[in-house]
């Protein structure tokens, strides 16, 4: 439950700013860093967001009528064109993929002493040069004075940021996934029967796309029992178009089972982030997309396909060629191209009943290689440990 703001507050730490673009990618990563860090013990936490009910949907208990609250430990701030008069402003400022910060907030910044360590955490991206430009400082003219502005980038390689993984999920989700009756539990409370012995269940949040039709049709017509968990948004009409089940999108609602020859298609609310990263420990396969959902995937240890964010210029194809090649690189190269040539047909709205059949084919290297992906991310430290060392030498 939010907790709305004494009077008062404590001198904080750290100040995240966060601009909603669209979904919900753009919170999802702040609120995990946010959490991150509070959890840790790496100080108070002040977090800007400036669309508080997109946040509310990712996080119940938040409460978009109120200016600022405390969350979890963490406070939340309305972020307006205003800033509160006699801001102080944390000792590590973050500012998320590039947002401006707003200028009265800046001046306060640049006239407090020590300033602020000032970091603009980017968007994650496999592409090479993301390590030439990790941890470069920027420095910027505030009036008479001048600040640092560094570049931290999260990414796959030892010399980038890492990825936001907080300790202890690996062993959260190694206990989830080898608890039967925990999982039978889990799935009772979704209203489904424990997976059978040759059945398939399958998470989907993705954006729109054609490929989505040919692959719900697929599963519809093939002999494997397949249960989709679906959290209703973007990729609903395709889906339902898919199992030839359109007629139902309309009306379609949160806790719906539908059925299409071996199809099973259950309809799921949004719920907090650790309830989706218990749906993805859970299933054989994830659909996932954008940048959260995406490295959650990683973390659940399970084969996954990535809908990664379209961009005008088809700028994101390369960054999904980019990371393929990092993610691919150990498997044998036929299951290497086939999943390759998966990610892409997903990509590019094309048809994918050819590439579905040769499941049966690679599906357990594929589960195999997703366990030592997980494991192989993580040896250089995750995001927020690589974080507090970079500001170690800088504050
Ligand atoms: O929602 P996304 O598509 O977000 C974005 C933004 O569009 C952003 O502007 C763009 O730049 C970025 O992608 C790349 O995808 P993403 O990143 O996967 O975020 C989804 C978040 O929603 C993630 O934190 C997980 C969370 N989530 C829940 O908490 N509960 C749920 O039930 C579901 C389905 C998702």
């Amino acid at each position: 439950m939010a907790t709305p703001a004494p009077l008062s507050l404590p001198p904080f730490d750290w100040d995240i700013f966060c601009c909603v673009v669209d979904n919900f990618g753009d919170i999802g990563v702040t609120w995990r860093l946010a959490s991150q860090l509070q959890r840790e013990g790496h100080g108070q936490v002040r977090l800007w967001v400036d669309d508080l009910v997109s946040f509310a949907r990712i996080c119940p208990g938040l409460d978009p009528a109120l200016d600022g609250q405390w969350i979890e430990g963490i406070y939340v701030q309305r972020w307006h064109d205003t800033v509160p008069p006699n801001i102080v402003p944390a000792r590590v400022v973050i500012e998320a993929f590039a947002c401006e910060l707003p200028a009265p907030f800046v001046q306060a910044m640049a006239e407090q002493s020590p300033p602020p360590c000032w970091i603009n955490l980017e968007y994650l991206s496999a592409e090479a040069w993301v390590e030439d430009c990790h941890g470069l400082a920027s420095p910027q003219r505030v009036g008479k004075l001048s600040l640092n502005k560094y570049f931290f980038f999260p990414g796959f390689t030892p010399r980038t940021g890492g990825l936001l993984c907080e300790q202890g999920l690996i062993a959260a989700r190694e206990q989830w996934q080898q608890d039967e009756a925990g999982l039978a539990a889990y799935w009772a409370g979704l209203g489904l029967a424990p997976k059978g012995k040759d059945e398939l269940r399958i998470s989907l949040f993705t954006y729109e796309s054609p490929a989505l039709k040919s692959l719900v049709a697929s599963w519809c017509q093939g002999a494997t029992p397949i249960t989709l968990l679906l959290p209703l948004g973007r990729s609903l009409r395709d889906v339902l178009t898919g199992a030839g089940l359109a007629n139902a999108t309309p009306t379609a609602q949160a806790g719906d089972l539908l059925h299409s020859g071996h199809l099973t298609i259950k309809l799921l609310p949004m719920t907090d982030q650790a309830g989706y990263d218990r749906l993805l420990w859970s299933c054989d396969l994830n659909l996932v997309r954008g940048e959260d959902s995406f490295v959650r995937a990683q973390w659940a240890a399970r084969p996954f396909l990535w809908h990664i964010y379209p961009q005008d210029d088809l700028a994101h194809i390369a960054k999904l060629d980019d990371f393929l090649d990092h993610y691919l690189a150990d498997l044998p190269p036929q299951a290497g191209q086939w999943l390759r040539a998966f990610n892409q047909a997903l990509n590019h709205g094309q048809d994918v009943r050819e590439l579905w059949a040769q499941w049966p084919q690679f599906g357990t290297i594929w589960q195999q290689h997703a366990r030592s992906w997980s494991q192989k991310l993580l040896a250089d430290g995750d995001l927020v440990t690589r974080l507090v060392k970079f500001l170690e030498s800088r504050i």
